[in-house]
């Protein structure tokens, strides 16, 4: 069977258990009969080999050249050879990666070609099986043909609108905005009245109320009382613990919204509480998709300028981003942690790479440059990043955004809304996830399953609701951590675990991380899941991981 174009040779070699880097497969995709070149170049190969590398063709196509007196494939009108540095064309292609040592270098990748440039402008060549673009672009398969079609719009980002300045009236401010937003998500379910009207009715009356919670407690017989605050007070709702709504009470956090019905005791000054319900998806909610077949890579926690990332594995990562597999991907989304950062744990300066904050970002923009250009990047910091790690963060200062300029990512802040194509993806860095699985029973939250946990801050709405543990808050005018509008895809990280699953048919994504295991977390029994990237159908909302470590 002939040899149509690059995607074709790319198989060709792999169902014989070789990989190839791009230029090898352009120059074999290039040359007057494919298929005969194929076969010279494979019986040619050198004993042991795995990577089929532009040297191997080109000793072939030189030899056949002096043999019939053809012209090489670089004065023909084809794609010519790279003239880039060798980093730029070293590329692997190839489906099976075990086979494949790709970059065995730890080094961070010299430039890669430049982007294809103006992702609003389709490229030349439409057809992945056509010959690949000319000038050396990294790109081989063709993003850019349907990059009209893209779309991407950032809501709820907060960066430039920072106005709290920490002081007691802020909290206040955005605690009541809370209350009003996530409140009205509820009020028009129930009958309910503000803490001093239930205050003042009759024992046995029926109420309903909403309110934050602001304190939880277990009485000395194992029932819970659960304090309610309004605008207006408090007050005590008791949960009987053989009621089927203590089962809930294990879920609850501090300042959390949520609405409570049930019946005042005799002497009032108390509730029991018949029924408790929560802001929540709709179970009936129906995502929105993208009509056309196009992927989104789902990553965070690159932990650059630790001594434990896994440049290889990135390495891998951003080769594979270029090879046909992968032609579909068109967005590349970081959820936080793209530097180790300096002082952010006890002793973490023991395990630095690279000390200095501004060199380790100068670092991440190398490694991000080795992923396609025509990529439409967005990224959110996390509490190991350079902004202040109160919620919600900032986007990154102009400074680093100088240096981070790699493909001129969108860098918004910590949460912040993205919609690609009409998907909305709230991305969140997920510090509050430690806390959730730290307050709820292990079968609710627990580190192996952090989708789980993330299911219970959409159904609370608020993506950090408790207040003063270890998610440290930025009171502004509003209240940022607030889920608003519900998603069609939750993407979160910092745990450094890979789990994902449907709460309410939203997609819940944690994507693992690209630091192997630290000492710190050796100590406490974190096993990360390093090396992998969640990539997600926008179509369809499927996800498959693919793993590069
Ligand atoms: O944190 C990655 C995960 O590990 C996250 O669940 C917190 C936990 N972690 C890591 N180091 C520490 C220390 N020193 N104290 C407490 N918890 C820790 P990340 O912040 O993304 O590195
Ligand atoms: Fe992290
Ligand atoms: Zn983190």
């Amino acid at each position: 069977m002939p040899l149509e174009g690059p995607a074709r040779i790319v198989s060709e070699l792999t169902t014989r258990g070789y990989n190839a880097e791009r230029e090898a497969v352009t120059l074999i995709a290039a040359a007057e009969r494919p298929q005969p070149t194929l076969e010279r170049v494979v019986d040619a190969l050198p004993e042991g080999t795995l990577v089929v590398r532009s040297e191997h063709v080109r000793s072939v196509l030189e030899e056949s050249a002096s043999a019939s007196g053809e012209s090489s494939p670089d004065s023909s009108d084809s794609p010519p050879a790279s003239s880039d540095s060798p980093a730029s064309t070293s590329d692997s292609v190839g489906h099976d990666r075990s086979s494949a040592p790709n970059d065995p270098t730890d080094v961070p990748p010299n430039d890669p070609p430049v982007s294809t440039g103006d992702p609003s402008q389709p490229s030349s060549s439409s057809n992945a099986d056509s010959p690949v673009e000319t000038g050396g672009s990294a790109d081989r398969f063709d993003r850019g043909g349907d990059a009209s079609r893209r779309a991407l719009e950032i809501a709820n980002d907060m960066t430039g609108e920072s106005t709290g300045t920490g002081e007691y009236k802020d909290f206040v401010a955005v605690f009541r905005d809370r209350l009003e937003r996530l409140g009205s998500k509820l009020r028009g379910r129930f009958n309910h009245r503000p803490a001093s009207a239930i205050q003042s009715m009759p024992g046995g009356s029926e109420a309903a109320m909403v309110g934050l919670v602001n304190d939880i407690r277990s009485t000395a017989s194992g029932h819970w009382l659960i304090e309610l605050e309004d605008a207006t007070g408090t007050f005590p709702w008791l949960v009987m613990k053989d009621r089927e709504y203590a089962d809930l009470v294990e879920e609850l956090l501090c300042d959390e919204v949520l609405a409570m019905e049930g019946t005042l005791a005799d002497d009032s000054g108390i509730a029991f509480v018949d029924s408790m319900s929560f802001p929540d998806v709709p179970r009936t909610y129906e995502p929105s998709t993208a009509d056309r077949h196009v992927q989104a890579a789902l990553i965070s926690d690159v932990h650059v300028g630790s001594q434990e990332f896994m440049a290889d594995a990135w390495n891998r990562f951003a080769d594979w981003l270029h090879t046909e597999e992968a032609q579909h991907v068109e967005y590349l989304l970081l959820a936080g942690d793209m530097v180790e950062g300096v002082g952010v744990y006890p002793d973490q300066d023991e395990e630095l790479d690279i000390v200095d904050i501004y060199d380790q970002y100068e670092a991440f923009n190398e490694h991000l440059k080795r992923v396609p250009g025509d990529l439409d990047i967005v990224m959110i910091p996390g509490n190991h990043d350079a902004v202040r790690l109160a919620e919600p963060q900032p986007g990154f200062d102009e400074r680093l955004r100088n240096i981070m300029s790699a493909h001129d990512p969108q860098i918004v802040s910590n949460p912040s809304t993205v919609t690609l194509e009409g998907v909305s993806v709230l991305m969140y860095h997920g510090v509050s996830l430690d806390e959730v699985i730290a307050e709820l029973p292990a079968e609710k939250a627990n580190y192996d399953e952090p989708h789980k946990a993330m299911y219970h801050l959409l159904k609370k709405r608020h993506v950090a609701p408790q207040f003063g543990g270890h998610t440290r808050l930025a009171p502004e005018k509003e209240d940022y951590l607030i889920i608003e509008d519900v998603p069609d895809i939750f993407h979160t990280g910092h745990v450094h675990k890979l789990g994902f699953g449907k709460y309410h048919n939203v997609l819940a994504i944690n994507s693992g991380c690209w630091q192997a295991q630290t000492d710190f977390q050796k100590s406490v029994n974190i096993d990360p899941d390093a090396g992998y990237a969640p990539i997600v159908d926008l179509d369809t909302l499927d996800v498959t991981v693919q793993k590069f470590s």
